[in-house]
């Protein structure tokens, strides 16, 4: 029988082969373009390079990387002590026991051939400002999930990191820990104050925060409890217990995200994380050829000036025009080695074309106004008359100098598309990512993300 490829399974499979592509293309000699092989440019995009090689192993590794966040002392490695059920990491009550990054592996799904790599970090305020904001955002980008672990009340640090680490578009879910020493919390208190804060800082709308049923309550590491045994005869005995940890809620919620989403959230990352390699190497290849790609547009400027000058004929006037601009279009895709494929390069003129229409209008204008211009002098008098060659003239130079122009702006909009439209090819990250989003079931954490991430 054959075996259906389930979506998720389709989702991962397409994120690996787009980043196969992209690797191939970005490492190959194509990235060079037309120009030789250029050092500051190889030095340049080496991270991103390794950015995109190190998604694709992640993707290969079947390793969904689920990272805690919080404050010293409130109970993170704990947490992971509960998950993993076995005291791996170290904890206590001295702020700072966790000092370094610790990557913890845990199966919670054998049958599912997903693996978890659970992160320790340490306390959000063991790093001063900057870093601290720093470090977040860097092991955010290498997560697929983040549990925001807070116990007691919120502080303006928490939140501030909560909505630092929101930015980062990775699903969260916010672990109120030592339930047991706060028997009163709820998640609607906690939402209320999550609330509060917001409004005290204003830093845009709590729905791209948290929304209630992203609160999971536990308690990692309960408390010692004092029990009272009295014996038959009469004698009472005290003695210290370990209450079990109550983290079921939290386990819960975690299985049914890798059951339902393990695979397509790993697939969106790592899309995600390509798509901002890639951007940025666009974005560093276009900054280096600066100086070609300008010579290049001139150069077609100049053409087009001339071509649509000397020539008689309006419908050829505008043909000529746009192979022109479609032929600009090309080189400089190909000065940069970004992807772009004739058909894109067309679709990419029609958009350059919708979005300066006032130019376009100008070009016709001018072709249908000088145009009849030049070719009624010339159906005329044939330019016997010396009167007939000057409107020629003047006409045609007005005319070219116009398209000339039009040129110009095309090149500089072509460069900014280029740099944003390398994502968008048939297995492009960015229109993969799409895809996906589209395909994407209401009730599940990805589903919440598509608004922030369909924006980019
Ligand atoms: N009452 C209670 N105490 C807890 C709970 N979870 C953790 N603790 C205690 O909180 C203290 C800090 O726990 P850790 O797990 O070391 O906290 P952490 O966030 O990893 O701390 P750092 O590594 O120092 O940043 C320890 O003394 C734990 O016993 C809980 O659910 N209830
Ligand atoms: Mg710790």
């Amino acid at each position: 029988m054959v075996k259906k490829t389930s979506r998720q399974d389709a989702h991962f499979n397409q994120a690996r082969a787009s980043l196969q592509q992209a690797i191939s293309w970005y490492s190959g000699f194509r990235r060079h373009g037309s120009s030789p092989p250029d050092e500051r440019l190889q030095t340049s995009v080496r991270k991103d390079l390794q950015s995109l090689q190190a998604a694709l192993d992640k993707l290969d590794r079947n390793a969904i990387r689920i990272s805690t966040f919080g404050l010293v002392s409130c109970g993170k490695s704990s947490l992971i002590n509960a998950l993993l059920k076995e005291q791996v990491v170290a904890t206590g009550p001295l702020h700072g026991v966790t000092q370094s990054l610790t990557i913890l592996r845990w199966n919670p799904l054998p049958d599912k051939g997903l693996n978890v790599e659970l992160i320790d970090t340490p306390g959000l305020d063991e790093v001063a400002g900057e870093a601290r904001a720093e470090m977040a955002r860097e092991i955010a980008q290498k997560s697929d999930l983040i549990l925001f672990v807070v116990a007691g009340d919120i502080t303006k640090t928490e939140y501030e990191a909560l909505y630092e680490l929101r930015s980062t578009q990775k699903p969260l879910i916010l672990v109120f820990n030592k339930v047991d020493l706060y028997p009163e919390q709820d998640r609607q208190k906690i939402y209320r104050q999550l609330q509060q804060l917001n409004s005290a800082h204003s830093m845009g709308s709590l729905e791209d925060i948290i929304s209630p049923n992203e609160i999971v309550m536990v308690a990692a590491k309960p408390q010692q409890i004092l029990v009272r045994v009295e014996s038959i005869d009469g004698t009472v005995n005290t003695s210290w217990e370990t209450p079990e940890p109550q983290i079921e809620e939290l386990q819960k919620a975690l299985e049914q995200i890798l059951q339902k989403e393990g695979k397509s959230l790993l697939a969106l990352n790592a899309l995600v994380q390509a798509r901002d390699a890639e951007a940025n190497i666009a974005h560093k290849t276009i900054e280096l050829r600066q100086e070609e790609a300008q010579q290049i547009i001139s150069k077609y400027a100049r053409y087009k000036a001339i071509a649509v000058a000397i020539n008689p004929i309006i419908v050829l006037d505008l043909l000529g025009g746009l192979i022109a601009d479609l032929a600009l279009i090309r080189s400089l895709s190909k000065l940069y080695g970004l992807p772009i494929t004739t058909y894109e390069a067309g679709n990419l003129l029609r958009r350059i074309l919708a979005s300066s229409g006032g130019l376009l209008l100008g070009e016709i204008g001018s072709s249908l106004v000088l145009g009849v211009g030049k070719s009624g002098a010339i159906l005329t008098s044939g330019f016997e008359s010396t009167g007939a060659f000057t409107v020629y003239l003047g006409t045609a130079s007005l005319q070219g100098a116009i398209a000339g122009y039009g040129t110009y702006v095309i090149g500089r909009v072509a460069q900014v598309y280029l740099e944003k439209g390398c994502t968008w090819g048939e297995m492009g990250a960015s229109t993969l990512i799409n895809e996906i989003l589209s395909q994407i079931e209401p009730n599940t954490i990805i589903y919440r993300l598509r608004q922030e991430l369909l924006q980019q």
